[in-house]
């Protein structure tokens, strides 16, 4: 058994989730001088007063779980820093408070309601002053933790988790789409011949083949995880 694949990093679907590029991709909503930029000289976070609120939508899948993870805190005593996730059919899916005094990593589960197409984050303060850094937004894919070719015609897939969600993944083999399957909530990996997603046991022994299988994230389709094929000893 030869393990080859390469397995790529999640993307983020929120644009500028660090604040490195300021406002870059965020509306900025009311008065003005509540929101700023603060500048550590090597990192930039978002700062809310009272009033202040910035938000962003995007687009994404419906009745699917998302994760939402970032970097908050409530700069003074008695200070909320609040975080809310609405669809556009749904409504508000997610309303949550902060109050912790130091900048903490938060994780946020949800799941889109079945006709939502459009989330809408939006960042604000309840009192004193509050802080964000790093939102990061991933459909909850589990990771990939290997996947590989074996036996000079089988397929092996295996994930770190069972899946959140009904997923439906496409095989490209030397950059040339080949077919779908869609996997049932609650599957952790996959086994079998390399004829189900499209490709011939001559690829599959071939160690210049390339696969990579791939699913849609927000509104493109994203590589999850390259692997050769594998000439058998
Ligand atoms: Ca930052």
């Amino acid at each position: 058994m030869v393990t080859n694949n390469v397995v790529l990093n999640g993307e983020n679907l929120i644009l500028n989730g660090n604040f490195e590029e300021l406002f870059t991709g965020w509306q900025v909503e009311g008065p003005s001088g509540e929101q700023k930029i603060i500048d550590t000289g090597h990192n930039k976070c978002l700062q809310l007063s009272a009033l202040g609120r910035i938000s962003q939508e995007l687009t994404i899948n419906p009745n699917t779980t998302y994760t939402l993870n970032f970097h908050v805190q409530a700069a003074y005593t008695g200070g909320k820093a609040q975080i809310s996730l609405g669809g556009n059919n749904s409504g508000t899916l997610i309303d949550e408070s902060y109050n912790n005094s130091q900048m903490e990593l938060k994780t946020i589960t949800f799941k889109t309601g079945l006709n939502d197409s459009v989330l809408k984050l939006s960042l604000y303060c309840g009192g004193g002053e509050a802080r964000f850094d790093n939102i990061v937004l991933e459909p909850s894919i589990p990771q990939i933790t290997s996947a590989y070719v074996y036996n000079g015609g089988y397929i092996a897939i295996n994930f770190n988790a069972p899946l959140s969600d009904e997923t439906t993944f496409t095989m490209y083999i030397n950059q040339e789409k080949r077919k779908s399957m869609t996997f049932n909530e609650g599957r952790n990996y996959w086994r079998g011949d390399v004829s189900f997603w499209g490709g011939s046991w001559a690829e599959a022994k071939d160690n210049r083949t390339k696969f990579e299988l791939k699913t849609i994230v927000g509104n493109k389709e994203h590589t999850l995880v390259e692997f050769y094929g594998v000439s058998p000893l």
